[in-house]
Protein backbone atom coordinates (compact mmCIF):
# COMPACT_ATOMS: atom_id res chain seq x y z
CA UNK A 1 0.00 0.00 0.00
CA UNK A 2 1.68 3.48 -1.27
CA UNK A 3 1.78 5.93 1.74
CA UNK A 4 1.56 8.72 -0.91
CA UNK A 5 -0.20 8.81 -4.10
CA UNK A 6 0.29 11.05 -6.99
CA UNK A 7 -0.37 14.79 -6.91
CA UNK A 8 -1.51 14.35 -3.32
CA UNK A 9 -1.57 17.41 -0.97
CA UNK A 10 1.14 16.81 1.78
CA UNK A 11 1.62 19.17 4.39
CA UNK A 12 4.97 19.04 6.76
CA UNK A 13 5.74 19.11 10.36
CA UNK A 14 9.68 20.08 10.34
CA UNK A 15 10.98 19.33 13.57
CA UNK A 16 14.53 21.12 13.53
CA UNK A 17 15.39 24.43 12.39
CA UNK A 18 17.58 23.61 9.36
CA UNK A 19 16.74 24.67 6.18
CA UNK A 20 18.78 22.38 4.18
CA UNK A 21 17.02 19.28 6.32
CA UNK A 22 13.58 21.37 4.99
CA UNK A 23 14.59 21.20 1.63
CA UNK A 24 15.57 17.53 1.61
CA UNK A 25 12.10 16.39 3.43
CA UNK A 26 10.83 18.34 0.64
CA UNK A 27 12.89 16.43 -1.83
CA UNK A 28 11.86 12.97 -0.31
CA UNK A 29 7.60 14.28 -0.40
CA UNK A 30 8.32 15.00 -4.09
CA UNK A 31 10.33 11.74 -4.76
CA UNK A 32 7.45 9.70 -3.12
CA UNK A 33 5.14 11.34 -5.47
CA UNK A 34 3.33 14.42 -3.19
CA UNK A 35 3.18 17.79 -3.31
CA UNK A 36 3.99 20.02 -0.42
CA UNK A 37 1.62 22.75 -0.29
CA UNK A 38 2.63 24.51 3.34
CA UNK A 39 4.45 23.08 6.71
CA UNK A 40 4.69 23.86 10.45
CA UNK A 41 7.40 24.16 13.14
CA UNK A 42 7.87 22.50 15.60
CA UNK A 43 11.10 22.13 17.62
CA UNK A 44 10.04 22.08 21.34
CA UNK A 45 10.05 17.96 23.16
CA UNK A 46 7.64 15.99 22.11
CA UNK A 47 4.42 15.35 23.43
CA UNK A 48 3.78 11.76 24.25
CA UNK A 49 0.05 11.73 23.11
CA UNK A 50 0.33 13.90 19.68
CA UNK A 51 4.21 14.81 19.57
CA UNK A 52 2.95 18.45 19.12
CA UNK A 53 1.75 20.82 21.75
CA UNK A 54 -1.88 21.66 21.75
CA UNK A 55 -1.38 25.25 20.35
CA UNK A 56 0.20 23.44 17.40
CA UNK A 57 -1.82 20.58 16.97
CA UNK A 58 -5.36 23.14 17.11
CA UNK A 59 -3.27 24.98 13.73
CA UNK A 60 -2.54 21.69 12.01
CA UNK A 61 -6.27 20.87 12.39
CA UNK A 62 -7.13 24.31 10.85
CA UNK A 63 -4.51 23.59 8.04
CA UNK A 64 -5.41 20.52 6.88
CA UNK A 65 -9.72 21.91 6.81
CA UNK A 66 -8.13 24.21 4.42
CA UNK A 67 -5.86 22.66 2.54
CA UNK A 68 -7.85 19.51 2.25
CA UNK A 69 -4.40 17.94 2.60
CA UNK A 70 -4.52 14.53 2.18
CA UNK A 71 -1.48 13.59 3.95
CA UNK A 72 0.55 14.80 6.95
CA UNK A 73 4.16 13.95 7.04
CA UNK A 74 6.50 14.64 10.37
CA UNK A 75 9.94 14.66 9.86
CA UNK A 76 10.88 12.85 12.73
CA UNK A 77 9.98 9.45 14.22
CA UNK A 78 6.34 9.18 15.84
CA UNK A 79 5.32 5.94 18.22
CA UNK A 80 2.57 3.98 17.02
CA UNK A 81 0.23 5.38 19.47
CA UNK A 82 1.14 9.16 18.62
CA UNK A 83 0.49 8.18 14.93
CA UNK A 84 -2.46 6.64 15.83
CA UNK A 85 -3.97 9.74 18.22
CA UNK A 86 -3.23 12.10 14.67
CA UNK A 87 -4.68 10.32 12.46
CA UNK A 88 -7.75 10.59 14.26
CA UNK A 89 -8.06 13.82 15.78
CA UNK A 90 -6.60 15.16 11.90
CA UNK A 91 -8.81 12.96 10.29
CA UNK A 92 -6.36 12.51 8.22
CA UNK A 93 -3.44 9.84 6.79
CA UNK A 94 -0.13 10.96 8.81
CA UNK A 95 3.10 9.52 7.83
CA UNK A 96 6.44 9.58 9.99
CA UNK A 97 9.96 10.05 8.14
CA UNK A 98 10.55 6.07 8.90
CA UNK A 99 7.17 5.61 6.94
CA UNK A 100 8.34 7.90 3.98
CA UNK A 101 11.37 6.68 2.98
CA UNK A 102 10.10 2.86 2.78
CA UNK A 103 7.55 4.02 0.63
CA UNK A 104 10.10 5.35 -1.71
CA UNK A 105 12.08 2.39 -1.21
CA UNK A 106 9.09 0.18 -2.12
CA UNK A 107 8.66 2.91 -5.55
CA UNK A 108 11.93 2.15 -6.51
CA UNK A 109 12.66 -1.35 -5.78
CA UNK A 110 12.73 -3.54 -9.23
CA UNK A 111 14.77 -6.76 -8.79
CA UNK A 112 13.46 -9.60 -6.67
CA UNK A 113 16.10 -8.82 -3.92
CA UNK A 114 15.51 -5.03 -3.46
CA UNK A 115 11.53 -5.87 -3.51
CA UNK A 116 12.07 -8.39 -0.89
CA UNK A 117 14.49 -6.34 1.19
CA UNK A 118 11.97 -3.27 1.19
CA UNK A 119 8.91 -5.86 2.03
CA UNK A 120 10.90 -7.58 5.16
CA UNK A 121 11.73 -3.44 6.38
CA UNK A 122 8.00 -2.36 6.23
CA UNK A 123 6.58 -5.52 7.57
CA UNK A 124 9.21 -5.10 11.04
CA UNK A 125 8.06 -1.05 11.02
CA UNK A 126 4.22 -2.45 10.97
CA UNK A 127 4.09 -5.24 13.02
CA UNK A 128 4.71 -2.77 16.22
CA UNK A 129 1.99 -0.48 14.84
CA UNK A 130 -0.46 -3.11 14.16
CA UNK A 131 -2.28 -3.35 17.58
CA UNK A 132 -5.32 -1.15 17.82
CA UNK A 133 -5.35 0.71 14.82
CA UNK A 134 -7.36 3.72 14.71
CA UNK A 135 -10.47 4.60 13.05
CA UNK A 136 -8.86 6.48 10.04
CA UNK A 137 -7.43 3.21 8.58
CA UNK A 138 -10.33 1.12 8.38
CA UNK A 139 -12.30 4.49 6.75
CA UNK A 140 -9.59 4.91 4.72
CA UNK A 141 -9.64 0.87 3.25
CA UNK A 142 -7.18 -1.73 1.80
CA UNK A 143 -4.27 -3.35 3.61
CA UNK A 144 -4.80 -4.13 7.30
CA UNK A 145 -7.50 -1.68 8.48
CA UNK A 146 -10.62 -2.73 6.37
CA UNK A 147 -10.96 -5.48 9.20
CA UNK A 148 -11.47 -3.21 11.90
CA UNK A 149 -10.19 -2.75 14.79
CA UNK A 150 -11.33 -5.72 16.63
CA UNK A 151 -9.06 -8.02 19.05
CA UNK A 152 -8.99 -11.16 17.21
CA UNK A 153 -8.77 -9.80 13.96
CA UNK A 154 -5.35 -8.39 15.21
CA UNK A 155 -4.55 -11.15 16.38
CA UNK A 156 -4.79 -12.59 12.89
CA UNK A 157 -3.08 -9.96 11.60
CA UNK A 158 -0.63 -10.10 13.67
CA UNK A 159 0.07 -13.50 12.46
CA UNK A 160 -0.26 -13.25 9.05
CA UNK A 161 2.43 -10.45 9.58
CA UNK A 162 4.98 -12.92 11.07
CA UNK A 163 4.20 -15.53 8.72
CA UNK A 164 4.87 -13.35 5.95
CA UNK A 165 8.11 -12.03 7.41
CA UNK A 166 8.81 -15.96 8.07
CA UNK A 167 8.67 -16.47 4.16
CA UNK A 168 10.00 -13.15 2.99
CA UNK A 169 13.50 -13.94 5.34
CA UNK A 170 13.64 -17.27 3.64
CA UNK A 171 12.99 -16.00 -0.12
CA UNK A 172 15.92 -13.55 0.64
CA UNK A 173 17.94 -16.59 2.07
CA UNK A 174 17.92 -17.75 -1.58
CA UNK A 175 18.65 -14.69 -3.16
CA UNK A 176 21.39 -13.80 -0.75
CA UNK A 177 23.37 -17.36 -1.96
CA UNK A 178 23.04 -16.30 -5.19
CA UNK A 179 24.75 -12.62 -4.58
CA UNK A 180 27.32 -14.58 -2.43
CA UNK A 181 28.37 -16.76 -5.30
CA UNK A 182 29.42 -13.74 -7.38
CA UNK A 183 31.02 -12.32 -4.43
CA UNK A 184 33.27 -15.42 -4.22
CA UNK A 185 33.56 -15.23 -8.06
CA UNK A 186 34.94 -11.69 -7.75
CA UNK A 187 37.27 -11.94 -4.80
CA UNK A 188 38.44 -15.34 -6.84
CA UNK A 189 39.56 -13.59 -9.70
CA UNK A 190 41.78 -11.54 -7.70
CA UNK A 191 40.78 -8.43 -8.91
CA UNK A 192 40.41 -5.35 -6.56
CA UNK A 193 36.96 -4.24 -5.96
CA UNK A 194 36.40 -0.24 -5.47
CA UNK A 195 33.12 0.31 -4.06
CA UNK A 196 31.27 4.35 -4.91
CA UNK A 197 29.38 5.06 -2.05
CA UNK A 198 27.73 8.51 -1.10
CA UNK A 199 24.58 10.07 0.00
CA UNK A 200 21.56 9.58 -2.27
CA UNK A 201 21.98 11.77 -5.37
CA UNK A 202 24.91 12.51 -5.19
CA UNK A 203 26.02 11.04 -8.48
CA UNK A 204 27.39 7.71 -7.78
CA UNK A 205 25.67 5.61 -10.41
CA UNK A 206 26.87 8.64 -13.10
CA UNK A 207 30.33 8.38 -12.14
CA UNK A 208 29.81 4.47 -12.26
CA UNK A 209 28.55 4.88 -15.66
CA UNK A 210 31.76 7.28 -16.88
CA UNK A 211 34.11 5.19 -15.42
CA UNK A 212 32.86 1.93 -17.20
CA UNK A 213 30.70 2.94 -19.62
CA UNK A 214 27.85 0.85 -17.66
CA UNK A 215 24.51 0.95 -18.81
CA UNK A 216 23.03 2.38 -15.08
CA UNK A 217 19.69 3.94 -13.72
CA UNK A 218 20.17 8.23 -13.25
CA UNK A 219 18.05 9.84 -11.97
CA UNK A 220 17.46 13.30 -10.09
CA UNK A 221 15.72 11.10 -7.40
CA UNK A 222 16.41 10.19 -4.03
CA UNK A 223 17.13 6.49 -3.71
CA UNK A 224 17.29 5.84 -7.23
CA UNK A 225 19.97 2.56 -7.22
CA UNK A 226 18.32 -0.18 -4.82
CA UNK A 227 19.86 -2.68 -6.93
CA UNK A 228 23.54 -1.53 -7.53
CA UNK A 229 25.74 -3.08 -10.30
CA UNK A 230 29.14 -4.19 -10.20
CA UNK A 231 31.43 -3.31 -13.56
CA UNK A 232 35.12 -4.55 -14.40
CA UNK A 233 37.23 -2.07 -15.87
CA UNK A 234 40.77 -0.82 -16.26
CA UNK A 235 43.25 1.88 -14.81
CA UNK A 236 45.51 3.70 -16.14
CA UNK A 237 48.04 1.10 -16.17
CA UNK A 238 45.87 -1.26 -17.77
CA UNK A 239 45.34 -2.92 -14.50
CA UNK A 240 41.66 -4.40 -13.98
CA UNK A 241 39.42 -3.12 -11.31
CA UNK A 242 35.56 -4.08 -10.64
CA UNK A 243 33.74 -0.83 -9.57
CA UNK A 244 30.48 -0.92 -7.74
CA UNK A 245 27.58 1.46 -7.22
CA UNK A 246 26.17 1.54 -4.24
CA UNK A 247 22.19 2.34 -2.46
CA UNK A 248 23.02 5.68 -1.10
CA UNK A 249 22.37 6.79 2.46
CA UNK A 250 19.98 9.27 4.16
CA UNK A 251 20.55 11.41 7.26
CA UNK A 252 18.26 9.27 9.74
CA UNK A 253 18.43 6.06 7.78
CA UNK A 254 15.49 4.16 9.09
CA UNK A 255 17.41 1.05 10.68
CA UNK A 256 15.11 -1.51 9.44
CA UNK A 257 15.97 -0.45 6.03
CA UNK A 258 19.73 -0.48 7.02
CA UNK A 259 19.13 -4.32 8.72
CA UNK A 260 17.16 -5.31 5.42
CA UNK A 261 19.72 -4.01 2.68
CA UNK A 262 22.22 -5.83 5.25
CA UNK A 263 23.44 -8.27 2.01
CA UNK A 264 23.58 -5.86 -0.04
CA UNK A 265 25.28 -3.08 1.81
CA UNK A 266 27.91 -6.14 2.81
CA UNK A 267 29.30 -6.03 -0.63
CA UNK A 268 30.93 -2.56 0.26
CA UNK A 269 32.99 -4.65 3.29
CA UNK A 270 35.09 -6.69 0.52
CA UNK A 271 36.28 -3.44 -1.42
CA UNK A 272 40.07 -2.44 -1.13
CA UNK A 273 38.90 0.52 -1.57
CA UNK A 274 35.95 2.88 -1.04
CA UNK A 275 35.10 5.84 -3.03
CA UNK A 276 33.10 8.33 -1.32
CA UNK A 277 31.39 10.75 -4.03
CA UNK A 278 30.06 13.99 -2.33
CA UNK A 279 27.61 16.29 -3.78
CA UNK A 280 30.15 19.59 -3.47
CA UNK A 281 26.77 21.71 -4.42
CA UNK A 282 25.02 20.91 -1.44
CA UNK A 283 27.62 22.84 0.21
CA UNK A 284 25.80 23.69 3.38
CA UNK A 285 24.72 19.83 3.85
CA UNK A 286 28.15 18.51 2.58
CA UNK A 287 29.44 18.24 6.23
CA UNK A 288 26.37 16.42 7.42
CA UNK A 289 26.46 14.35 4.20
CA UNK A 290 30.05 13.09 4.95
CA UNK A 291 29.49 12.25 8.66
CA UNK A 292 26.12 10.31 7.72
CA UNK A 293 28.00 8.37 5.20
CA UNK A 294 30.84 7.73 8.07
CA UNK A 295 28.58 6.82 10.34
CA UNK A 296 26.72 4.09 7.73
CA UNK A 297 30.08 2.89 6.98
CA UNK A 298 30.92 2.14 10.53
CA UNK A 299 28.11 0.73 11.09
CA UNK A 300 28.01 -2.17 8.13
CA UNK A 301 32.26 -2.79 9.34
CA UNK A 302 33.34 -1.15 6.39
CA UNK A 303 35.44 1.75 8.46
CA UNK A 304 38.93 0.51 8.15
CA UNK A 305 38.95 0.30 4.59
CA UNK A 306 41.19 2.68 2.86
CA UNK A 307 38.73 5.88 1.43
CA UNK A 308 39.28 8.25 -1.27
CA UNK A 309 37.03 11.62 -1.37
CA UNK A 310 35.55 12.24 -4.78
CA UNK A 311 33.58 16.17 -4.77
CA UNK A 312 31.44 15.87 -7.78
CA UNK A 313 29.27 18.13 -9.31
CA UNK A 314 32.35 21.08 -9.46
CA UNK A 315 30.52 22.05 -12.91
CA UNK A 316 28.15 23.86 -11.11
CA UNK A 317 30.61 25.79 -9.09
CA UNK A 318 32.23 29.43 -9.93
CA UNK A 319 35.60 29.53 -9.36
CA UNK A 320 35.94 30.68 -5.93
CA UNK A 321 33.95 28.07 -4.46
CA UNK A 322 35.60 25.58 -5.76
CA UNK A 323 39.22 27.47 -4.19
CA UNK A 324 37.55 27.18 -0.99
CA UNK A 325 36.19 23.94 -1.19
CA UNK A 326 39.84 22.38 -2.25
CA UNK A 327 41.50 24.38 0.72
CA UNK A 328 38.97 22.56 2.97
CA UNK A 329 39.28 19.39 1.34
CA UNK A 330 42.85 18.96 0.25
CA UNK A 331 42.99 15.04 -0.18
CA UNK A 332 40.09 15.68 -2.38
CA UNK A 333 39.07 15.23 -6.24
CA UNK A 334 37.11 17.17 -7.31
CA UNK A 335 35.34 15.92 -10.33
CA UNK A 336 31.98 16.54 -12.44
CA UNK A 337 30.99 12.82 -13.31
CA UNK A 338 28.53 14.63 -15.73
CA UNK A 339 31.16 15.95 -17.87
CA UNK A 340 33.85 14.13 -17.01
CA UNK A 341 35.79 16.11 -15.91
CA UNK A 342 38.88 15.11 -12.97
CA UNK A 343 38.55 11.43 -14.07
CA UNK A 344 41.53 10.67 -15.04
CA UNK A 345 43.16 12.43 -11.93
CA UNK A 346 40.43 10.21 -9.79
CA UNK A 347 41.54 7.08 -11.46
CA UNK A 348 45.00 7.95 -10.99
CA UNK A 349 44.75 8.20 -6.83
CA UNK A 350 42.33 5.29 -7.32
CA UNK A 351 45.61 3.26 -8.72
CA UNK A 352 47.91 4.79 -6.05
CA UNK A 353 45.74 4.17 -3.33
CA UNK A 354 45.18 0.00 -4.59
CA UNK A 355 49.22 -0.02 -5.09
CA UNK A 356 50.11 1.50 -1.47
CA UNK A 357 48.26 -1.33 -0.15
CA UNK A 358 50.36 -3.69 -1.58
CA UNK A 359 53.34 -5.55 0.24
CA UNK A 360 56.30 -8.00 -0.85
CA UNK A 361 55.41 -11.39 -0.17
CA UNK A 362 57.77 -14.76 -0.54
CA UNK A 363 56.45 -18.46 -1.05
CA UNK A 364 57.83 -21.35 -1.60
CA UNK A 365 55.34 -23.35 -3.74
CA UNK A 366 55.76 -27.31 -4.58
CA UNK A 367 56.21 -27.54 -8.35
CA UNK A 368 53.05 -29.86 -8.76
CA UNK A 369 50.34 -27.78 -7.44
CA UNK A 370 50.99 -24.36 -8.99
CA UNK A 371 47.92 -23.80 -10.71
CA UNK A 372 46.49 -21.50 -8.06
CA UNK A 373 49.84 -19.34 -7.88
CA UNK A 374 49.93 -19.37 -11.39
CA UNK A 375 45.55 -18.46 -11.29
CA UNK A 376 47.15 -15.01 -9.84
CA UNK A 377 49.84 -14.30 -11.78
CA UNK A 378 47.94 -11.53 -13.48
CA UNK A 379 47.74 -10.05 -10.07
CA UNK A 380 50.59 -10.36 -8.68
CA UNK A 381 54.29 -8.24 -9.97
CA UNK A 382 57.17 -11.34 -9.56
CA UNK A 383 60.36 -10.02 -8.33
CA UNK A 384 62.13 -13.05 -8.38
CA UNK A 385 61.46 -16.86 -9.39
CA UNK A 386 63.71 -20.09 -7.85
CA UNK A 387 63.16 -23.72 -9.15
CA UNK A 388 65.07 -26.87 -7.61
CA UNK A 389 63.15 -30.27 -8.49
CA UNK A 390 60.31 -29.96 -6.26
CA UNK A 391 59.79 -26.30 -5.69
CA UNK A 392 59.62 -22.77 -6.93
CA UNK A 393 60.46 -19.93 -4.23
CA UNK A 394 59.07 -16.84 -5.72
CA UNK A 395 58.70 -13.00 -4.20
CA UNK A 396 56.56 -10.53 -5.51
CA UNK A 397 54.27 -8.03 -4.70
CA UNK A 398 50.61 -8.04 -4.59
CA UNK A 399 47.84 -6.92 -2.53
CA UNK A 400 46.60 -8.38 1.13
CA UNK A 401 43.85 -9.86 -0.34
CA UNK A 402 45.49 -11.30 -3.23
CA UNK A 403 47.72 -12.60 -1.09
CA UNK A 404 44.93 -14.07 1.29
CA UNK A 405 43.51 -16.20 -1.78
CA UNK A 406 47.33 -17.62 -2.85
CA UNK A 407 48.24 -18.05 1.14
CA UNK A 408 45.14 -20.41 1.56
CA UNK A 409 47.22 -22.23 -0.65
CA UNK A 410 50.52 -21.95 1.10
CA UNK A 411 49.21 -24.00 3.99
CA UNK A 412 49.19 -26.84 1.65
CA UNK A 413 52.83 -26.85 0.96
CA UNK A 414 54.91 -29.66 2.28
CA UNK A 415 58.62 -29.33 2.74
N1 LIG B 1 25.47 19.06 -12.60
C1 LIG B 1 25.82 17.82 -12.35
N2 LIG B 1 24.87 16.90 -12.07
C2 LIG B 1 25.27 15.63 -11.81
C3 LIG B 1 26.64 15.24 -11.81
N3 LIG B 1 26.69 13.93 -11.50
C4 LIG B 1 25.42 13.53 -11.32
N4 LIG B 1 24.56 14.52 -11.52
C5 LIG B 1 23.09 14.47 -11.44
O1 LIG B 1 22.69 14.19 -10.11
C6 LIG B 1 21.53 13.37 -10.08
C7 LIG B 1 21.76 12.10 -9.31
O2 LIG B 1 22.71 11.29 -9.99
P1 LIG B 1 22.82 9.72 -9.74
O3 LIG B 1 24.07 9.26 -10.44
O4 LIG B 1 21.55 9.01 -10.02
O5 LIG B 1 23.07 9.75 -8.16
P2 LIG B 1 23.23 8.51 -7.15
O6 LIG B 1 24.28 8.92 -6.16
O7 LIG B 1 23.45 7.26 -7.90
O8 LIG B 1 21.81 8.55 -6.43
P3 LIG B 1 20.98 7.35 -5.70
O9 LIG B 1 21.10 6.11 -6.53
O10 LIG B 1 19.62 7.91 -5.65
O11 LIG B 1 21.58 7.21 -4.33
C8 LIG B 1 21.19 13.11 -11.55
O12 LIG B 1 20.23 14.06 -11.95
C9 LIG B 1 22.51 13.35 -12.26
O13 LIG B 1 22.36 13.72 -13.61
C10 LIG B 1 27.62 16.26 -12.10
O14 LIG B 1 28.82 16.03 -12.13
N5 LIG B 1 27.14 17.51 -12.36
MG1 LIG C 1 22.37 5.59 -8.00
Amino acid sequence: MRKIEKAQRVLVVYTVNDRYAWEEMENLIETAGGEVIDYIVYVRSPNPAYYLGKGKLEKLKKMVEYYEAEVVVFDTTLTPSQQRNLQDYLDTRVIDRVELILDIFAQHATTREAKLQVELAQLQYELPRLVGLGKILSRLGGGIGTRGPGETKLEIDRRRILKRIAQVKRELKEVTIERKIQRKERLESGIPIVSLVGYTNAGKSTLLKILTDAQVYIADKLFATLSPKSRRSKLPSGREVIFIDTVGFVERLPHALVESFKSTLEEITYSSLIVIVCDAHARGRMEKHLKVVDEVLQEIGAASIPRILALNKIDLLDADELQVLQKTYSDAVPISARYGIGISRLLDKIEKAINREEQVYELTLPLNNLERFLRFRNHVTVISEKYNEKVMSVKFICSPEVYRRIAGYETEVRP
